[in-house]
């Protein structure tokens, strides 16, 4: 059967890292730079350390190791993915990614395996971008893609700024966030958080890309007022205002493309009771699709409706962007690797376009990347129902390995 990776050593090991910031509905709350992200973080370091191999962090908090090959000058291989989660997400969503990653360096040192390329694995800071903004940050920094001061600034509800977070969790380390050598590639296993493996009967995803976002975050100032005295005409409802863009972000995507999504995640609403008429109100707003020009022309839509609406309810407004990032398209040599690995292991494969954003969009900034994609049970994620069987884990991490192994070579 050649390479392939210990099924249940692998569940055990994803069973370890789904105790750490675990919910009682069987999920993860996992915020990037929490005390739980610290935790997964030593976990991380230990697997590493216990494989003999030295963990070394980057001024951003991006986690390192490195297995040598036969070649030390050799390109290295890049493996891995991320550890922080959804405020209630699910145990699979990045996790899968670095435990297949940790997986595959066990698996060729439990063979005794001598790869060509030095292979190094890689856990991401703030990948999802929900506590800080903007997503896929510590690898968007490696790549050169964002201001490390900038990013460092970026505050939470409460006002804290990344950077505290990074001292207070003791993970702002003093390695350069940047690559530190010109890697060959990076390779990256993730489940699909979408419908389409499953609706199709396949058991893994070949990624050919990942979509672009666009995100913003809109304030309108009205005027707080007696929700019973203050007459229709004399208000000034900032809700009101927000309720009609919410709308249009919902509608603009069926007028673009067929992968076009729009979304308002979150909306905050003051003062927030049930007898005045809002005065003020805060609600993001994110557009995504596998094509830049679908995604300003979006943009266009949402800024247009958002000066409208100020007008039509008489209230001030101000936005500011949250994240940008163009599609990518990933290197047919990789995504080969990927797809050969699938056929020789007998699995069922697609090609997949991502919807959902991952650390390699920024990875594909630096060299060639491709991405495996596991099974999505009903296609939900970012919810502590996201669910992939062992045997769809086993499925995506076995063509993941199998497809690193070619990537970074064997030499005996
Ligand atoms: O937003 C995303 O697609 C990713 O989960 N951060
Ligand atoms: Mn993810
Ligand atoms: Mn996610």
């Amino acid at each position: 059967m050649g390479f392939t990776l210990d099924r249940e050593r692998l569940v055990e090991t994803m069973v370890e890292q789904a105790e750490i910031g675990a919910t009682e509905n069987g999920g993860l709350h996992r915020l990037a730079l929490s005390d739980d992200d610290k935790a997964i973080r030593d976990w991380f370091d230990e697997q590493l350390t216990d494989l003999g191999l030295d963990v070394r962090v980057d001024v951003f908090g991006n986690m390192f190791a490195r297995r040598e090959g036969a070649d030390p000058d050799a390109d290295p291989l890049l493996v891995g993915s991320h550890l922080d989660s959804q405020p209630y997400g699910g145990i699979y969503d990045g996790a899968l990614g670095v435990v297949a990653a940790i997986e595959f360096v066990r698996e060729l040192e439990a063979r005794d395996v001598t790869t060509e390329r030095p292979v190094e694995i890689v856990n991401w800071t703030n990948e999802e971008g929900s506590r800080f903004q903007p997503a896929m940050q510590g690898s968007g920094v490696w790549a050169g893609a964002l201001d490390i001061e900038e990013e460092y600034a970026k505050t939470d509800e409460d006002g804290v700024t990344l950077e505290e977070e990074l001292e207070r969790i003791g993970y702002k380390g003093d390695v350069p966030a940047e690559p530190q050598y010109d890697y060959d590639a990076y390779l990256e296993l993730h489940i699909e958080q979408g419908p389409f493996l499953e609706e199709n009967g396949k058991d893994v995803g070949v990624v050919t890309g990942v979509v672009g976002f666009t995100w913003g975050a809109t304030t309108y100032y009205g005027e707080a007022d007696h929700s019973g005295s203050t007459p229709m005409q004399y208000r000034s409802d900032a809700l009101v205002a927000a309720a009609d863009v919410i709308t249009q972000v919902r509608r603009i995507p069926s007028t673009l493309g067929d992968r076009t999504v729009g979304t308002v995640g979150y909306v905050d609403a003051e003062p927030n009771s049930i007898n005045i008429v809002p005065g003020e109100v805060t609600f993001t707003w994110g557009f995504r699709d596998p094509t830049r020009e679908v995604i300003d022309e979006a943009k266009e839509r949402a800024l247009h409706e958002i000066e409208a609406a100020a007008e039509r309810e008489g209230v001030d407004y101000e936005w500011e962007e949250r994240m940008d990032v163009d599609p990518v398209h990933f290197a047919e040599r990789c995504t080969d690797a990927v797809a050969d690995a699938a056929d020789e292991l007998g699995y069922d494969a697609m090609e997949v376009f991502s919807g959902a954003g991952h650390d390699a969009t920024y990875a594909n900034h630096v060299c060639d990347t491709a991405m495996v994609f596991a099974v999505s049970e009903d296609g939900k994620s970012h919810t502590e129902e996201e669910y992939t069987s062992w045997d769809d884990c086993y499925a995506a991490a076995n063509t993941y390995a199998r497809a690193a192994l070619t990537l970074a070579g064997r030499a005996d």
